[in-house]
């Protein structure tokens, strides 16, 4: 096995609209398990964000403690990064978000960083509605420490030393939902084709974007018994239907046949094209949705796909009507607005 990734690049390679080829979009060379989903997503977020043309020092990467949050060191080497405490991403998030708004916001969790040690921190953000992307890597394990159950596992899931798992999975999609995020979807590492077009929309929203994603653990959770297994969830996937994430930059020109495609705008202006698969299930409507949720898992189905999206969310900047410049670029004049100001700011107290 050799550690060192060849320099050399095909002069053929094909460059986004930045002139960038996708290498400059890459990280380190991954040190997780041969075969461990989160290696998957990391590629499908590098395709994407080479796809969208987003300059990678535009992206603030952020992550707490687990193999899902070592994660950001190997996509986007040219962008921010901070690998915060076991569960504090959120905050660091929060903080870094509020002092500079003008950065794609990349948060990278675990479901043991999500669900026990960070549940608090998760929560707050969601109904803060946060611009950012919170991704969870959901093996329903702790794959850092060695595979113990985590609070996504779900009840009777057996694991790798043949235990059974008594207690009842928290639901990281019906939870935010129940919490006003305004952006929730559901994905597996395995599939691509999904898992691509969902990231960019995520990265277009503007608000709070959910993406929990199972992402099968091959060392210590991908047993027979196990329901976060490569197998167990190729056959128990359902899908809401197949979206395309349609650039601002692009010009429609695809026609579809009237009624087989759901037009949801972003707020630049860009468009999710839904082919919907499931009847009675509308994206903009949340009791809709956590049906939708509530029916495949009383099937044993894990619903996935884009669940759910408020067109018009309000993110925490505007809801608290926080100044547009990021604070580093704040200059005396407005940091400081002289004795007048003071004098009737503090008149305005007495
Ligand atoms: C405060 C604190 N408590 C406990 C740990 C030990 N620890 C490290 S990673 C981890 C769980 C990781 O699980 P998950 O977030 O699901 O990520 P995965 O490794 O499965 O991708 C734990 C309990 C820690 N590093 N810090
Ligand atoms: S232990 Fe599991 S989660 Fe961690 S890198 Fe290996 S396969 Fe992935």
């Amino acid at each position: 096995m050799t550690y060192v990734r060849s320099t050399f690049r095909h002069p053929a390679l094909p460059k986004n609209d930045l002139g960038y080829t996708v290498d400059y979009y890459e990280g380190s060379l991954s040190t997780l398990c041969a075969g461990c989903g989160h290696d998957s997503i990391n590629a499908a977020i590098v395709e994407a964000c080479w796809e969208m043309n987003i300059e990678p020092h535009k992206v603030a990467k952020l992550s707490g403690i687990g193999c899902s949050s070592k994660s950001p060191a190997y996509f986007l080497s040219n962008s921010h990064g901070f690998n915060s405490v076991h569960g504090r991403m959120p905050s660091v998030a929060t903080g870094a978000n509020l002092a500079n708004r003008d950065l794609i916001y990349f948060g990278v969790s675990g479901d043991g960083d999500t669900a026990s040690i960070g549940m608090g921190q998760f929560v707050h953000v969601v109904r803060r509605n946060l611009n950012m992307v919170y991704l969870v890597m959901n093996n329903g394990c702790y794959g850092l420490t060695k595979g113990q159950d985590s609070a996504t596992a779900d009840v009777g899931s057996k694991n790798k030393s043949g235990n059974i798992n008594l207690f009842e999975a928290i639901d990281l999609a019906g939870l935010a939902i129940e919490l006003g995020a305004t952006f929730v979807a559901q994905s597996f590492s395995g599939d691509k084709q999904q898992l691509v077009p969902l990231l960019k929309a995520a990265m277009k929203h503007k608000g709070f974007a959910l993406l929990n994603v199972i992402s099968p653990c091959v060392t210590f959770n991908n047993n027979a018994g196990s329901t976060k297994s490569y197998d167990y969830v190729r056959e128990h996937v359902d899908v809401t239907g197949t979206i395309d994430f349609v650039p601002i930059e692009r010009e429609i020109v695809t026609t579809y046949e009237a009624g087989s495609v759901q037009e949801l705008t972003m707020h630049d202006g860009s468009a999710i094209h839904l082919h919907k698969l499931q009847k009675d299930w509308d994206p903009t409507n949340r009791m809709s949705t956590v049906n939708a949720l509530n029916a495949a898992r009383a099937k044993g189905e894990i619903l996935t796909g884009l669940l759910y999206i408020d067109e018009s969310s309000t993110e925490l900047h505007d809801l608290i009507n926080t100044t547009d410049v990021p604070l580093n670029q704040l200059g005396k004049d407005m940091l400081c607005p002289g004795g007048d100001a003071l004098a009737k700011l503090n008149a305005s107290l007495r």
